[in-house]
């Protein structure tokens, strides 16, 4: 069986393909190697694979129907896993293009060349965004989904068109809609890691609005424990949550990073909200807990350990704040600093 693992170089994705290697599964990785895309998380793999055959990688755009065709025909691909997207919402809030092209024009040439071959499960990375903020309770699958921001829409997009080819062509399909994800390797963009790592710069940390946001945090290491789970467990045709059952305000999360670092509250700085932002994220997770799944990682455990891989791991995040990042950090957050000694640069 190989496993075709897209935006295997990514966050979430380097991790799993780092997970099926590890069980001696074959892996086929396709990347774009984006400003997200990074070869170095899967550096212990291809260097250390045994037998080194394992994984092959491949750079490149799930948009490309030739090189996805060629790919499909020639590794002998057996099962998809998509975890290929852009991920972060303000970038989409600020330009939205691409996450049309990927999220949902790549989800469509995926599926259409798996119509094409014989995949026996094509496994859909979707997101609790797509249900949009949770007022109250905790949002089951069957809940409509209400997106609100470019990146949770086009999401959506992606999410719904693999279920249609599911009840219209049959095609073996799953989809997942994970809650946030944290732990080492991901991109300093995102809340936890930016936090993380301006606060070792002794940077300020930009708390949007009041930080009374909720989110539920999931580590990624049970988040691909679930998906390798669903692969064997999961029936086609179905939806399936996948939370940590960690809600925490933002703010709390903030101080317990400063905590853990040792570093003052005063660092963090309240600055102008995300638009359209989701108050809060909560998944009901009864249906994949009913399959014999739960998570296992603690929250303040899995966070205390992923300040330390950020400590410990200072080239990896600097190198990525050195480039491309400085610029868009820039862009994104100049304007939203009040005070003239937050140090954007
Ligand atoms: P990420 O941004 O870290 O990684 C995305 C990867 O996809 C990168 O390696 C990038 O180079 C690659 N990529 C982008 N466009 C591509 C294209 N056109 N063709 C091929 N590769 C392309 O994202 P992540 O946080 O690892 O998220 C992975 C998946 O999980 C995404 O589908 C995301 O929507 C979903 N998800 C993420 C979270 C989270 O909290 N991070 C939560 C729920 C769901
Ligand atoms: O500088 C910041 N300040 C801040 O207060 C950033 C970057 C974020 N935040 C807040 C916004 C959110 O309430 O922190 C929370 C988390 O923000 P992000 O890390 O941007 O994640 P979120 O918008 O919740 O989306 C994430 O979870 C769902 C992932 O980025 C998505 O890929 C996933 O689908």
């Amino acid at each position: 069986m190989t496993i075709l693992i897209t935006g295997g170089a990514g966050f979430i994705g380097s991790h799993f393909t780092r997970r099926m290697v590890n069980q001696g599964r074959r892996v086929v990785a396709l990347d774009k190697l984006t400003y997200a895309g990074n070869l170095e998380n899967l550096k212990d793999v291809t260097e250390d694979a045994k037998p080194s055959n394992l994984l092959r990688f491949y750079t490149g755009d799930i948009c490309e129907q030739r090189l996805v065709e060629r790919i499909l025909s020639e590794e002998s691909i057996d099962t998809i896993v998509n975890f290929a997207a852009e991920s972060h919402v303000d970038r989409s809030i600020s330009s939205a293009s691409t996450f049309i092209d990927t999220d949902m024009k790549g989800v469509f040439v995926l599926l259409e060349a798996s119509k094409q071959f014989t995949i026996n499960k094509f496994i859909q990375i979707s997101t609790d965004e797509v249900y949009g903020t949770a007022h109250q309770g905790a949002f089951k699958e069957t809940d409509a989904l209400n997106p609100s921001n470019p990146y949770a829409a086009s999401k959506a997009g992606g999410d719904r068109l693999a279920y249609a080819y599911w009840v219209t062509y049959k095609l073996p399909v799953i989809i997942t809609r994970a809650s946030n994800n944290y732990g080492s390797h991901q991109y300093p963009e995102k809340f936890i890691p930016l936090f993380i790592t301006n606060a070792l710069e002794d940077k300020k940390l930009p708390l949007y609005g009041d930080g009374k946001q909720v989110r539920d945090w999931i580590h990624v290491d049970d988040h691909c424990e679930a998906i390798d789970f669903l692969m064997t467990h999961g029936e086609n045709g179905e939806v399936y949550n996948i939370g940590g059952g960690n809600e925490r305000y933002n703010i709390d999360t903030a101080y317990f990073i400063l905590d853990e670092l040792k570093k003052p509250g005063t660092l963090i700085e309240h600055v102008k909200d995300r638009e359209g932002h989701d108050r809060r994220y909560a998944l009901d997770c009864a249906k994949l807990m009913s399959l014999g799944w739960k998570p296992k990682i603690r929250f303040e455990n899995g966070l205390s350990d992923t300040v330390k891989w950020y400590i410990n791991n200072q080239s990896w995040w600097k190198r990525i704040k050195n480039g491309e990042f400085m610029e868009y950090y820039k862009n994104q957050y100049s304007h939203r600093f009040a005070s003239a000694d937050s140090q954007i640069c």
